[in-house]
């Protein structure tokens, strides 16, 4: 009887497929939390000189951007770090001048090493300084310099997987490479420098004991709106007190971490990772993490958790 049925079924999907129809109860793709994007750290040990060795190879202007892309390893071929995010590290030699141009996707920066280096976004020149975190409106001109006398280096951080899943990638270049400068505005909505961020994290630490699993951590907000400075990307600084063991916790949120100042370790989905500065890792949805802080570490970090709020995905478990 329950063969005949079968029999019946198997018939029945064969039959629709041909109209481009499935059964649902015949699904196999994963109902569970968690990407295929898996955890893994680039260490500024290897990456350092292998920007400098493409700082021999190819200009800033040849390249548009001298970006190596931190691909995950899980997901070769789509250029991301995570399902939703991109991370890049970006590397600017003395008067080099990275392009003028726009797309819809957003972007950040984290300066990781370097002085001397700005980004011009609609006009305004932004200085680029070791710990600054910087804004970078989806469809806003920009072009980035290097007025010093050592290279700089940065993380950047895109939305691109967001416009490219709406098909919504627009991008342009300007008609010239530089961008005429705008005068001198007051100060800056799109630039948080480092001093500030640090001694905001001074304060926090001084006000109460640091989160069992995140440490003092804050995040970034617009300083009109009060929100997030992305409409997809929820942007991060924490601060580990030397010693410190944290808890195990995980969310839907994929995270990339750039590691500002300070030793410890990750321990992310059982893998550990032993982390100095400037090393960058990822930590995908949903996978259980836990820090370990050797020396007062600073963190940075941005994930889709903007998106994922706004859009009543997200979920956490401590
Ligand atoms: O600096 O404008 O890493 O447009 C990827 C795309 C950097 C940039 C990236 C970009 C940029
Ligand atoms: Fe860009």
């Amino acid at each position: 009887m329950s063969a005949v049925v079968n029999s019946d079924l198997a018939r029945f999907s064969k039959e629709i497929a041909e109209l481009g129809l499935k059964p649902l109860w015949e699904r196999v793709m994963r109902l569970k939390a968690g990407t295929d994007a898996r955890p893994a750290i680039w260490r500024w040990r290897d990456t350092r000189p292998l920007l400098m060795r493409a700082c021999e190879l190819i200009t800033a202007k040849q390249a548009e951007r001298r970006v190596l892309m931190l691909e995950n390893p899980s997901l070769p071929g789509t250029t991301f770090i995570t399902p939703a995010l991109f991370a890049g590290l970006q590397a600017i030699l003395p008067g080099e001048i990275a392009p003028t141009h726009r797309h819809t996707p957003n972007a950040l920066r984290l300066i990781v090493e370097g002085e001397g280096a700005y980004t011009a976004v609609d006009g305004e020149r932004i200085p680029m300084r070791p710990g600054d975190f910087i804004v970078t409106p989806g469809w806003t001109w920009h072009d980035h310099g290097n007025e010093g006398s050592a290279p700089v280096v940065w993380l950047d951080g895109l939305d691109t997987a967001f416009a490219n899943l709406f098909g919504a990638h627009f991008r342009e270049d300007y008609p010239e490479e530089r961008q005429r400068a705008a005068p001198p505005g007051s100060e800056s909505f799109l630039s948080f420098p480092y001093e500030r961020t640090r001694a905001n994290l001074e304060r926090l630490s001084k006000g109460g004991n640091p989160h069992p699993c995140h440490g003092w951590k804050l995040r970034y907000t617009h300083r009109d709106t009060g929100k997030d400075p992305f409409p997809t990307l929820a942007v991060f600084m924490q601060w580990l007190p030397g010693g410190f063991t944290g808890g195990r916790h995980r969310s839907t949120d994929g995270a990339v971490y750039c590691v500002v100042e300070g030793r410890g370790s990750a321990d992310v989905g059982g893998e550990r990772f032993d982390f100095a500065p400037h090393d960058v890792f990822v930590v995908p949805s949903w996978e259980i993490r836990r820090f370990e802080a050797a020396t007062d570490c600073v963190i940075f970090s941005y994930s889709d958790r903007a998106a994922q709020e706004a859009l009543g995905f997200w979920r956490e478990e401590s």
